[in-house]
């Protein structure tokens, strides 16, 4: 039996629980926020979001409109997605289990995996089913058959994050294979502490006053900062975008001048007006090591910061003059030829880098490709010949791109979250950490790896690896379905897995690939509180409830205390606490930490101490004020002994003798051109796939969430298929035209997208944004993709033995004008949804 999902939507959104809402409310949300009252037409409520921290009209049960937050002044354009977030054919509503897989469990046929013909459950039925299928495999298999490690960019909210939710429910029960790094910057985290030792990626960096007073030259390198900054870790302020638009006046009146080195025009470069450097893709470590070349040849850099600040400059200069194992010398005319820059043009860009005061700002897609350690490694080796590191405006940052960084830090104390582990001295169910000789910790990005290659050893930062033989996987905050590379191979793999258990509130890729799917409820449908300003640290925002969970979703909280009570342990779970009572405990706590706590500037809450909770709560927002302005490294640059670095010696290495003794051909002691398994431009396998796809993060989504937003998504869909954008001699060579369709692929996989002709993309170069929604014509392998999920085509390597860090950026592909029938879109509107 087919149950009609028109006919679901029609009956249960309409009119719920108007009444509850209101009254769950209450008269106390009267606040100084002038929006936040209620009014003849419903309530307006504050909620929180990665997008930003936003205003709400609830009316009759359902969220009516969203406007930006009274203080944000720069509110980001997806805050028109966040209704059809909520409202939309994809919502999961309810509890599903694989019709296989209820069938015959994990002896079922999981080939058949992604056919999403799904059964309907009770939430009794499913947690009980979820129970029973963690004991078998803790049984037969122990630890290391359950993976639950992933990562993701779960929702705002300190109370509700999920990911902490389903490790701590999970990981009471039993020990199961955790991960180590992200898929953001898994090679930038794992090379920069061996350089200046520390992420550098995570860490606050210098003010934008100080780089807005002090630079000549601002390099934005393969960073495209006023697109990345509408989203935030937390609820996001966009501060940044103050400074961004002074930047764009100190352009105009020529007192800064800004480059973006990228092979593509940038949405920052269109915005401020800057300068584009373009580069051939995956080719900057050659165009840096010219740049070196001149710098070093022309005397421009500068000995005495190399010799009072980092060590290993010499191994590494015989390698640039020729004299290392290679024997090449890096000249400008040797890196011309790879990194498609003139000679003279390097020659001239090293000038003006030494010539003045010069801040680089490194985004991170460049270490999102194979060899990804190098880019970061060389771009610290220009910074230290610049040798202005440890000044106001000069030096190498890592961040700005990020969640506020370089938005100077409040200083307050930030509230806690949610425990993620099994409390202190209290034991799992089976209590046994026998991983059979595999490791219980594995590199983020090789899980497929694992479960195609369980026993393998590969070599990880210095240490072996030893996959596990997993047969479990449970998913949640994450879609791997999107997030990992290479969907095909992702395919095999899944036939491995004997069950997959997915939390979500959409039903997305990751859904259909699963055997068990739980509705979670969206952080508009749950109370919670979340960081305003991420690195910033602005202050607290309230996030109301706004209508209730829609179907039969619940919170993540609900869910898995629900699922402890299954061996007996949901108050020990929750701590005997309820939703508002953990609100209210994170606050008080984050209240007690802040009692001495002086804000530097405004802040009109934080002066004695933070508000009492009943007054947060009403008022929606507590102002810790905004920080000091600080320099990135200034300490060390002042007093190198005193404030050494995390680096083994305490300096900069710009040659490691640590990486050196690792002895890894695709990571040397000092950073080193290599080419890649496949790029274009001349490079391995570009005649038969000319194309470089680069995979860059969304404009408007954040990576897959809200693009399950309908009408949103209508505003950038091109028949009703994801952009692919290409420049206008590649598509005229194609005879393909703006808003056709078009077929894109290699030999890992093939898929339809909707064409844009755009001056911003050079010849060979071709863009499809990442979290597209996967939607195959079916489970087989090589299946055509129906809607562009650009990982459908992308490459699944480690980008060195070092960091194993997923190397998206590096892939070719061919293109072609799909003339056709088209298969419609699979990807919206959930499972098919069969009677047992
Ligand atoms: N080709 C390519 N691939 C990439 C990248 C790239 O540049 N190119 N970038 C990589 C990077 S940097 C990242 S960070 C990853 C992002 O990968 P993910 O973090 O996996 O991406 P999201 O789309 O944010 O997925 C979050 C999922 O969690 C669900 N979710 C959100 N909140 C909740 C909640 O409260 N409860 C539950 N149960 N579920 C919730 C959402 O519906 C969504 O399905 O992608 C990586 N993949
Ligand atoms: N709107 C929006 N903002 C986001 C996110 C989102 O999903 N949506 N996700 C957030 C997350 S989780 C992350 S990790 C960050 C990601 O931040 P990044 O990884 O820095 O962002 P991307 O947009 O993937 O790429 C930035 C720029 O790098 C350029 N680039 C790619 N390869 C090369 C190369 O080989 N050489 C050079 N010189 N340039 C290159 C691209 O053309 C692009 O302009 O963004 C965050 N911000
Ligand atoms: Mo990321």
């Amino acid at each position: 039996m087919l149950i009609s999902r028109r006919h679901f939507l029609k009956g249960t959104l309409s009119g719920t629980a108007a009444g509850a809402a209101a009254a769950l409310v209450g008269p106390g949300l009267l606040t100084r926020t002038a929006e936040a009252e209620v009014t003849a037409e419903g309530v307006w409520k504050t909620a929180g979001s990665h997008w930003g921290a936003m205003n709400a009209l609830v009316k009759g049960g359902r969220v009516a409109e969203i406007k930006p937050f009274d203080v944000d002044r720069y509110p980001t354009e997806m805050l028109k997605g966040i209704k059809g977030l909520i409202y939309n054919p994809s919502r999961i509503r309810y509890p599903m289990v694989r019709l296989e897989w209820l069938k015959n469990r994990h002896k079922g046929d999981r080939t058949t995996r992604g056919d999403n013909r799904f059964v309907r459950l009770t939430w009794d039925a499913a947690l009980d089913l979820f129970h029973e299928e963690l004991e078998r495999v803790q049984r037969e298999h122990g630890p290391s058959g359950l993976y639950a490690g992933a990562t993701g960019w779960r929702q705002t909210g300190q109370v509700h994050s999920c990911g902490n939710h389903m490790q701590r429910a999970v990981g009471m029960h039993g020990n199961f294979v955790k991960k180590v790094g992200d898929y953001s910057t898994g090679a930038g985290q794992v090379i920069l502490p061996y350089v200046l030792g520390s992420t550098e990626v995570y860490s606050q960096g210098t003010s934008w006053p100080l780089i807005l007073e002090n630079s000549k030259t601002v390099v934005l390198w393969g960073n495209d900062l006023y697109k990345n900054l509408q989203v935030g870790w937390n609820c996001e302020t966009h501060e940044s975008y103050a400074y961004l638009e002074k930047l764009k006046e100190k352009i105009e009146d020529g007192s800064i001048r800004v480059i973006s080195v990228d092979p593509v025009r940038t949405k920052t470069q269109n915005y401020l007006g800057c300068e584009q450097r373009y580069v051939n893709p995956m080719t900057d470590v050659a165009f840096m090591l010219g740049i070196a070349h001149t710098l070093y040849n022309e005397d421009l850099h500068d000995p005495d910061f190399i010799k009072a600040y980092a060590l290993g400059f010499d191994d590494f200069i015989d390698y640039v003059q020729g004299e290392g194992d290679d024997g090449e010398e890096k000249t400008p005319e040797w890196a011309a030829d790879i990194c498609g820059v003139e000679a003279d043009e390097i020659r001239e860009f090293a000038r003006l880098l030494a010539g003045d005061r010069t801040q680089l700002l490194f985004g991170w897609a460049i270490q999102r490709q194979q060899h990804g350690e190098q880019p970061y490694w060389m771009g610290a080796v220009i910074a230290s010949m610049l040798g202005q590191i440890g000044l106001p405006g000069g030096g190498i940052s890592y961040g700005h791109h990020y969640s506020s960084i370089g938005v100077p830090s409040s200083g307050a104390s930030a509230p806690g979250a949610y425990p993620r582990n099994v409390d202190a001295g209290k034991k799992p169910e089976h209590d046994n950490d026998d991983f059979k000789g595999a490791s219980s910790t594995i590199p983020v990005a090789r899980w497929i790896d694992a479960i195609l290659n369980p026993g393998e050893t590969i070599q990880y930062n210095g240490s072996e690896v030893t996959f596990p033989d997993i047969r479990m996987c449970v998913f949640s905050g994450c879609n791997p379905w999107h997030h990992h590379q290479d969907h095909n191979r992702m395919k095999k793999a899944f036939h491995n897995l004997e069950s997959v258990v997915t939390i979500d509130y959409s039903w997305n890729a990751t859904c259909r690939f699963s055997d068990l799917v739980l509705p979670a409820c969206t952080q508009f449908e749950r109370n919670d509180l979340d960081i305003y300003g991420t690195y910033s640290n602005r202050g607290l925002v309230a996030m109301h409830k706004l209508v209730d969970p829609v179907f039969h979703s619940r919170s993540d909280f609900d869910i898995f205390t629900d699922l402890c009570r299954r061996f007996g342990r949901d108050e020990e779970y929750r701590r005997g606490l309820d939703e508002m009572g953990w609100v209210e405990k994170l606050y008080n706590e984050c209240r007690e930490a802040n009692k001495d706590f002086k804000p530097a500037t405004g802040g009109h809450d934080t002066d004695p101490g933070m508000p009492s909770f009943k007054s947060f709560w009403e008022a929606g927002y507590v102002d810790f004020g905004r920080g000091e302005n600080w320099v990135r490294h200034a300490d060390f640059r002042k007093a190198p002994e005193v404030s050494a670095l995390g680096t083994p010696s305490g300096f900069i290495e710009i040659s490691s003798r640590k990486i050196g003794r690792f002895d890894y051909d695709d990571c040397r002691s000092h950073p080193t051109w290599m080419e890649k398994a496949e790029r274009s431009h001349g490079g391995p396998n570009s005649e038969r796939f000319p194309l470089w796809l680069q995979s860059v993060h969304p404009d408007k989504r954040l990576h897959s969430q809200m693009c399950e937003s309908e009408e949103w998504r209508a505003t950038y869909t091109v028949q009703g298929r994801e952009p692919l954008y290409i420049g206008p001699d590649d598509a005229e060579k194609r005879g393909i035209k703006d808003g056709d369709l078009v077929r894109v692929f290699n030999d890992r996989g093939q898929l339809l997208a909707g064409a844009v002709v755009s001056d911003n993309f050079p010849e060979g170069v071709v863009r499809l944004q990442e979290g597209a929604w996967y939607g195959p014509v079916g489970p087989e392998i090589g299946a055509l993709d129906t809607y562009g999920d650009p990982n459908t085509l992308t490459l699944d390597v480690g980008t060195s033995k070092l960091a194993q860090a997923p190397s998206a950026n590096t892939c070719v592909v061919e293109i072609e004008r799909f003339d056709g029938e088209a298969p419609a879109v699979t990807s919206f509107g959930g499972p098919e949804e069969v009677a047992l």
